[in-house]
């Protein structure tokens, strides 16, 4: 049976939780009271004293002069696995792992008021601790860390997720969670954006390195603190948060030519990282739509790059052991500058190796926008039960209303915006979700075609990054009917290439100039398309 909340808990600021370490590599010569006095005064909200090496007297000595410090400022002290530690120095609880003693032992020796937090790596062991009585949970490890090298489970931001849905079936909702593992400035924001679920999201991080190895823990802190209380979600979330967001179909394509003039107009760059079979088709591509495009597989440029205020896009057609690396680095360079990545998991559901790199990347970072054919989108959501051939689609079994849910579920689990494309283009950000039926047939029949509106969608993020799925929306209606256009004229693929490129850019400069498909509503008329429930 899990107890009644804790009501010490609820005063207590989870958001930023510090637990200490005492190694060299970490703490170098540095003062542990200080640091920790530091950076409670910095933000930080808990305190878990943890040594695994010292001797039972010198760690209740430090237990002891700890507590003083977290008394003065207000915030509990918790002892990691060390019950008599925590009695001996009166402090307010303690801190379990899956191997060390037990929730009821703990209780009973430490009492009702006693905050006892437990480590859970799974739903199984999140749910045992809860019913167990545990007050709190610290859920990890969220990525590797050199911190704590003997971690069993490294579960990434999905394994969070996982955790918290199952923690709010019941009253675990008010069990206070904090996630730990390699969590600092460069990535508590998206930690935060993409574990929440549902109905249910961490109260806090915790947190080794990021302070303890830091020269200057009080603003270590209070920048930790900055990020977690401002919510990022201009940049992360796909859906606005401030206008709800209309279904409106109608309401949505009328804006869609004012983000077209945007975007036809802005010489935005787009930076791709894509492969070596359609680079010179999707660069022309991309000026014809306006962009200004990149074509760089160079990691450690990505960072001057990603300051331009354009779009990187993510193509793994290709990829190699040694690109999967400059996708790390390009998009650690992006997510920094808060700026628009689209992944394109080319090729997805054909290999292990693929099926591999699409969780280190899913892992490494936040895409805008994922976007893929049926196969791919399948892989990446890992619900594909078929073999993906080469990198085409392959025949589908699945209804629209199928593959519309697919999109919608893997949205929602992402928080971003994910199309896929096909002879109908599914486009959802979880919340609003469009089958699009615009295209040409020569489209299938060219090669490059997919990895090309990928780039375009992604350099339609840059330029109206208020609305990431609005942006696709206008980016998708650019490019499929210019290939509508295309296709009257052409008389078969070597044709439509150029008639292609051709119609990007007249339809960009009609949509300019207010003229031919530009003309108010001429252009709303020709979108074939509807909302999906
Ligand atoms: N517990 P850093 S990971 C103490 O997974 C600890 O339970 C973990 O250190 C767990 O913030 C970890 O430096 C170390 O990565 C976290």
């Amino acid at each position: 049976m899990s107890r009644t909340p804790n009501p010490k808990c609820r005063s207590i600021d989870w958001s930023l939780y510090l637990v200490t370490d005492s190694t060299p590599a970490i703490l170098g010569d540095k003062d542990l009271l200080h640091i920790v006095d530091e950076a409670i005064q910095g933000g930080v909200g808990v305190v878990q004293y943890r040594e695994k090496h010292a001797d039972t007297g010198a760690m209740v000595d430090v237990a002891a002069k700890l507590h003083a410090i977290t008394r003065k400022h207000g915030v509990p002290l918790l002892i990691n696995d060390r019950v008599d530690v925590c009695l001996a120095v009166g402090a307010e609880g303690v801190h379990i792992g899956q191997d060390d003693m037990d929730v009821a032992r703990a209780r009973q020796l430490l009492g009702s008021d006693a905050i006892i937090g437990v480590t859970a790596s799974s739903p199984g062991e999140a749910d045992r601790a809860i019913k167990d009585g545990a007050d709190y949970l610290g859920i990890g490890t969220t990525f590797a860390t050199p911190t704590k090298t003997d971690t069993k489970h490294i579960i990434g931001t999905r394994g969070l997720q996982q955790i918290l849905a199952a923690c709010d079936t019941g009253t675990a909702k008010t069990i206070p969670c904090v996630a730990i593992g390699s969590i600092n400035a460069s990535n508590v924001q998206r930690v935060l954006h993409q574990s929440a679920s549902d109905s249910n999201r961490l109260n806090g991080i915790a947190v080794v390195s990021a302070i303890m190895a830091s020269l200057e823990p009080h603003r270590s802190a209070r920048t930790l603190l900055d990020l977690i209380k401002s919510a990022p979600e201009k940049f992360y979330t796909a859906v606005p948060p401030q206008i709800p967001p209309t279904t409106d179909l109608k309401l949505l394509i009328s804006h869609t030519p004012n983000i077209i003039r945007a975007h036809v107009a802005s010489g935005v760059i787009c930076h791709n990282m894509t492969n070596t079979v359609v680079q010179n088709f999707v660069a022309n591509v991309c000026l014809g739509t306006g962009s200004s495009p990149i074509m760089s597989e160079n990691g450690p440029e990505a960072a001057d790059l990603a300051r331009l205020g354009g779009a990187l896009v993510i193509n793994m057609g290709t990829v190699t052991p040694d690109k999967l690396d400059a996708y790390i680095a390009g998009m650690r360079a992006y997510n920094a500058v808060g700026a628009p990545i689209l992944f394109d998991p080319v090729g997805g559901g054909a290999t292990g190796v693929r099926r591999a790199a699409i969780e280190t990347l899913l892992a490494a970072g936040f895409f805008s926008v994922i976007k893929g054919n049926e196969g791919e989108i399948g892989a990446v959501a890992g619900t594909s039960t078929g073999q993906q051939r080469g990198v085409d689609a392959g025949p589908s079994n699945s209804s629209p209303e199928q593959k519309a849910q697919l999109v919608k579920t893997l949205a929602r689990r992402e928080h971003c915006v994910v199309l896929m494309t096909g002879k109908t283009d599914y486009l959802s950000d979880g919340t609003r979700t469009v089958a699009i039926h615009n295209g040409s047939r020569w489209l299938g029949k060219i090669t490059g075609s997919g990895c090309a509106l990928g780039a375009v969608i992604a350099s339609y993020l840059a330029v109206h990054p208020e609305d990431k799925f609005l942006a696709a929306l206008a980016g998708i209606l650019h490019f499929e009917l210019a290939a509508e256009s295309a296709g009257e004229y052409c008389s078969g693929p070597g044709t439509f290439i150029p008639a292609f490129l051709d119609a990007l850019n007249q339809l960009g400069q009609e949509m300019l100039g207010q003229e031919g498909i530009g003309q108010p509503g001429f252009f709303a008329s020709q979108v074939k398309a509807e909302m999906v429930p």
